[in-house]
């Protein structure tokens, strides 16, 4: 029987392109966003190149309800979910704390922190009655760094990196695996989305260096993913060579 992935945020991006790679290795699919259009064409896409089973839930990540019903409500043999890639997240402005807009930091928690946790919460508990599982969650070097006016969203990437290691030893006795991946730069919708649709100021943040793209994150998430069952990797930054840290970037 096919291996089960179900990565959220799959609309775009790292997840889009994790959703590529793990049909390409023969994966079926339970693919998640909020823009079900997306959803619906990258499955059609997905099962007509690889021939794979392609599952599509539709929900909002900040809604509890929404996740828990939509989630619950798959057909029982989807619940089998080898892998769980937590990959839903954004980050929205890059104010300094005391201008910082409140709807942004609420946005980036709901989604980020609380989002992720609505999620596990519900597949984790699949995975113990199978007995199986991998979680494989999204950080990012801002988990790792705090950058000038980056205060929010590194807080909540610090959470993911904070939950990543409580899943860990919480899911121990149940044989889950546990990792965290965390890139720097990678050139998706994410500065579009954190500027809100200025597509100037997004190019610009790539400007002079070549960013990672996300089919190298995908990898690299497959990498980890497909280790032999008595290897994990707890933890991997994943940067593109001009960057050093969150702030330094060789621009030539
Ligand atoms: P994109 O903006 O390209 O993709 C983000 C994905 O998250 C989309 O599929 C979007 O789907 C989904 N998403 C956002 N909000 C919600 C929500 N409320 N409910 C459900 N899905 C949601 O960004 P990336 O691919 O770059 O980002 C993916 C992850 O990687 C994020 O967690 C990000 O923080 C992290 N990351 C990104 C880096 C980068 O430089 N790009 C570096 C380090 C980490 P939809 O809009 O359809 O709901
Ligand atoms: C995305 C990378 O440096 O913009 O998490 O925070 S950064």
């Amino acid at each position: 029987m096919a291996k089960i992935a179900l990565i959220t945020g799959a609309t775009a991006g790292i997840g889009e392109a994790c959703a590529h790679t793990f049909a390409r290795e023969g994966y079926n699919l339970i693919l998640t966003g909020r823009r079900m259009q997306r959803l619906e064409r990258l499955a059609l896409l997905l099962n007509e190149k690889y021939n794979v089973e392609v599952a599509i839930s539709c929900f909002d990540v900040r809604n509890k309800e929404q996740v828990i019903e939509n989630l619950q409500g798959l057909p029982e043999e989807w619940k089998q979910v080898d892998v769980l890639v937590n990959n839903a997240g954004l980050s929205q402005g890059l104010d300094p704390i005391d201008k910082g807009n409140y709807d942004d930091w609420e946005t980036m928690i709901d989604t980020n922190i609380k989002g992720l946790l609505y999620v596990s919460r519900v597949v984790s508990n699949w995975m113990i009655d199978n007995g199986f599982g991998h979680i494989i969650n999204l950080g990012s070097i801002a988990g790792k760094e705090v950058y000038p006016n980056g205060n929010v969203y590194c807080a909540t990437k610090h959470a993911v990196d904070a939950l990543n290691k409580g899943m860990r030893l919480d899911l121990l006795n149940h044989g889950i695996k546990v990792t965290a991946v965390h890139p720097g730069a990678v050139e998706t919708e994410f500065s579009e989305v954190r500027f809100k649709g200025d597509k100037e100021r997004a190019k610009k943040v790539y400007d002079g260096f070549e960013p990672l793209v996300a089919q190298d994150i995908a990898e690299t998430i497959w990498f980890v993913a497909s280790r032999p069952a008595h290897v994990n990797i707890n933890d991997i930054v994943i940067m593109p060579t001009a960057q050093a840290t969150a702030t330094n970037i060789y621009r030539g």
